[in-house]
C-alpha cells in the first residue's frame, strides 16, 4: 500500500463537504481494477460514519469524466423509479465543484456512502444469495431498458467483443513477450477448439438477430451489496462499464462467477465446476425480473452466454499472463495462470451440461 496512502485520503475527503474527520481506513481488495477504501469518519464523540474512497484504474479506464458521466446519466434515469425499500443503484456524492468525481495528485477519485450492514459475496454456498443476485441483475436490466443507449459513452470499446478478444488473444501468443507461451500449449488448444464457438453471439448480434441493451458488463455478485441478515440485495454497484451489450453476457458473466462449484483463481482443479442448483437459483431470480421483456431469441442464447463469457475471461486472464500482468491486480506468482485455468475447466464442465442449462432457462422463461 503506498505510505502516502493517508495524506491522499484526507485530500480527498477535503474536496467534499463531509462532517468530521478520518479516524481509520481499511483497503478493499476483492476487486481486481480499481482501488477501494473504507474510511471511517468521526463525527463527534458519540457519531461514526462510513465511507467508500476509490481511485479510478486508469490504465483500464483511459477516460474517467465519461466513466463518471455515464453513473450520473444512470442515477438520473433510475433514481425516480427506485422506492425506498427497492434495490438501489449506487451513486457517487458531488464534490465541493458540483461533480460526481474529484482530481488528486492526477489521480480520479469518487465517493460514495458505505451502505450499512451489507455484504459481497465473492463465494456463497446460501443458494438465497444466488437468488437475489439474479434478481437484482435482471432488474437492473428493467430499469435501464428504456434509457436510449445514445446517452451512454463506451467505456472500454469491444469490451465484450469475444472474437475481438479471442483474436487480442492469438496476437499476444504469437508475440509472446515474456516467453511463457511454451508453458500454456494445453490452454491454447483449448481456446484454437472453442474460437469460433465463442464468437457465436457476436456473430448474432451483427446479423440483427440479437437486440443491444443497455447491461451491466460486471454481473459478479459481490457487484450486488446484500443485507448481511436478510441476504435481500441492498445496492448494485461498479458502473464503470455500464454500456451497450447483451443479455446474455450479463447472465452469463453472474453464472460464471456464482455458480462455480469454487472461487475464480482455484487451483484444485478438481474443486471447479457449475453448481447446478445455484445456476437454478441464479436464473430463477434473473427471470423473474427480466419478465416481459427479452425476446426469444435471447432466451434461447441465455445459457449460452455463461459458456462464451467464461471462455472471454479464461482468454483475458491468459493473455494477461502472457503480457507480463498488466491489466488484472494480482495477489500471488501466476495468478491470472490460476484464474484462467479455473475458468477453462468451468467452461468444459459448462459444455457438458449445456442442455440442462438451457431447460433451466426455459423453465423460469
Ligand atoms: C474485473 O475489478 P472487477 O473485479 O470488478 C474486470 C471484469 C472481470 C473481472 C474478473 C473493467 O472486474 O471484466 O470479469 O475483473 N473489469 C474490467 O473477476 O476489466
Ligand atoms: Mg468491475
Amino acid at each position: 500500500m503506498d505510505i502516502n496512502i493517508i495524506q491522499t485520503l484526507k485530500e480527498v475527503s477535503d474536496h467534499y463537504d463531509l462532517p468530521g474527520s478520518m479516524k481509520a481506513f481499511t483497503q478493499c481488495v476483492n476487486g481486481h481494477i480499481n482501488d477501494t477504501y473504507r474510511v471511517l469518519l468521526r463525527i463527534d464523540q458519540n457519531t461514526e460514519k462510513e465511507y467508500i474512497f476509490q481511485r479510478i484504474n486508469e490504465y483500464v479506464f483511459k477516460e474517467p469524466a465519461k466513466v463518471m458521466r455515464n453513473i450520473k446519466e444512470i442515477s438520473l434515469h433510475t433514481r425516480p423509479k427506485i422506492s425506498d425499500d427497492d434495490c438501489d443503484i449506487i451513486t457517487f456524492l458531488d464534490n465541493k465543484h458540483q461533480k460526481n468525481y474529484t482530481v488528486v495528485n492526477g489521480d480520479y477519485w469518487r465517493v460514495c456512502y458505505y451502505v450499512k450492514n451489507s455484504v459481497a459475496f465473492d463465494y456463497a454456498e446460501d443458494s438465497r444469495v444466488l437468488y437475489s443476485a439474479g434478481y437484482a441483475f435482471g432488474r437492473f436490466q428493467q430499469l435501464l431498458s428504456d434509457l436510449p443507449m445514445e446517452k451512454l459513452y463506451v467505456t472500454i470499446p469491444d469490451f465484450h467483443n469475444t472474437k475481438k478478444r479471442l483474436d487480442a488473444f492469438f496476437e499476444i501468443v504469437s508475440l509472446d513477450p515474456m516467453i511463457r507461451a511454451k508453458d500454456v500449449k494445453e490452454e491454447i488448444a483449448f481456446f484454437e477448439k472453442y474460437r469460433e464457438l465463442a464468437s457465436t453471439l457476436v456473430d448474432l448480434l451483427e446479423k440483427g438477430e440479437l437486440p443491444l441493451r443497455v447491461t451491466h458488463n460486471d454481473t459478479k455478485y459481490n457487484n450486488i451489496l446484500m443485507d448481511r441478515d436478510t441476504l435481500e440485495p441492498l445496492c448494485v454497484i461498479d458502473l464503470d462499464t455500464v454500456m451497450p451489450g447483451l443479455a446474455a453476457y450479463d447472465f452469463g458473466d453472474a453464472i460464471r462467477f456464482a455458480a462455480n462449484t469454487a472461487v475464480e483463481d482455484e487451483r484444485d482443479l478438481s474443486k471447479v465446476g457449475l453448481n447446478m442448483e445455484h445456476y437454478e437459483e441464479f436464473t430463477r431470480g434473473f427471470m423473474t425480473a427480466c419478465q416481459g421483456f427479452l425476446t426469444p431469441k435471447e432466451v434461447e442464447t441465455m445459457a449460452l452466454g455463461a459458456i462464451v463469457i467464461t471462455i472471454e475471461l479464461a482468454s483475458r486472464f491468459l493473455a494477461d499472463h502472457l503480457n507480463g500482468d498488466k491489466y488484472f491486480r494480482l495477489h500471488r506468482p501466476d495468478h491470472n495462470l490460476d484464474r484462467a485455468r479455473c475458468q477453462i475447466k468451468l467452461a468444459q464442465d459448462m459444455l457438458e451440461k449445456y442442455d440442462i442449462m438451457c431447460e433451466t432457462v426455459n423453465r423460469y422463461a
